[in-house]
């Protein structure tokens, strides 16, 4: 796994509640994520799951997933403080578990706001991925398999596989159900499945990039290019 000297230590969590972060959990979290690999957040080098993980590593996972929350459902103040508040220096720190989940916890407000986070076995209450573990001590070292989990949100999730992906139509339709691929609910000629490959607002015909018309040129005359 990378370092990113430029990226700062985490803020020491504030003293709370106690919980387990657990791996061997039950809330489904995606093994690679896509963005792992489009984002090249491994190394090749052979997993070491069970080695401590330090903090210039916690920091380039989260520097990431910072930036796939960016570029799909966009984040919020809280994501975005908690990011700016990393220090430039003890890069080879250990970590600790209530640092980690003081650093996912805005990442998971933001997803649970965009109801993309997984259900929790019935009757526990939350959103993070460590609710409804075995309480212990926050102070504990994390491994790097355990800071791996806890970033291995997919936001590629497509439920109905209609190559829109659930946070878009969440995001433009205000759930999953409520859009096919083919629809042009905004009337601009474009497709959603092509607004959403486009980067345009499916809802919103004024968004979209002006059609190109290239006049042909009369027989014998100049055509110059203006880039
Ligand atoms: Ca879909
Ligand atoms: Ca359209
Ligand atoms: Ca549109």
């Amino acid at each position: 796994m990378n370092h990113q000297a430029s990226l700062n230590k985490l803020k020491t969590p504030l003293a709370g509640a106690v919980v387990w972060l657990c791996l061997a959990s039950n809330h489904a979290l995606a093994q690679t994520p896509q963005w792992w690999i489009t984002r090249g957040v491994l190394n090749q080098n052979p997993a070491q799951d069970y080695t401590p993980v330090n903090q210039g590593q916690l920091k380039w996972l989260a520097s990431n997933a910072y930036a796939e929350v960016s570029r799909t459902i966009g984040p919020d103040t809280g994501l975005t403080a908690r990011i700016n508040a990393f220090s430039t220096t003890n890069n080879y720190f250990p970590v600790n578990i209530g640092q980690v989940k003081h650093l996912a916890a805005p990442f998971y407000d933001r997803l649970y706001a965009f109801g993309l986070t997984n259900s929790l076995p019935a009757g526990i209450q939350g959103h993070y991925p460590w609710d409804g573990k075995p309480e212990t001590n926050d102070f504990a070292m994390v491994n790097i398999g355990q800071a791996k989990y806890v970033f291995s949100f997919d936001l590629s999730v497509d439920s109905d596989h209609d190559s829109l992906p659930d946070w878009w139509e969440i995001a433009n339709f205000g759930g999953t159900n409520n859009c096919a691929p083919d629809d042009d609910p905004d009337g601009d000629g474009y497709t959603n499945l092509e607004e959403y490959q486009a980067g345009t607002v499916p809802t919103n015909p004024d968004t979209d990039p002006p059609a190109v018309s290239i006049q042909t040129p009369v027989n014998g005359t100049r055509v110059v290019w203006v880039p």
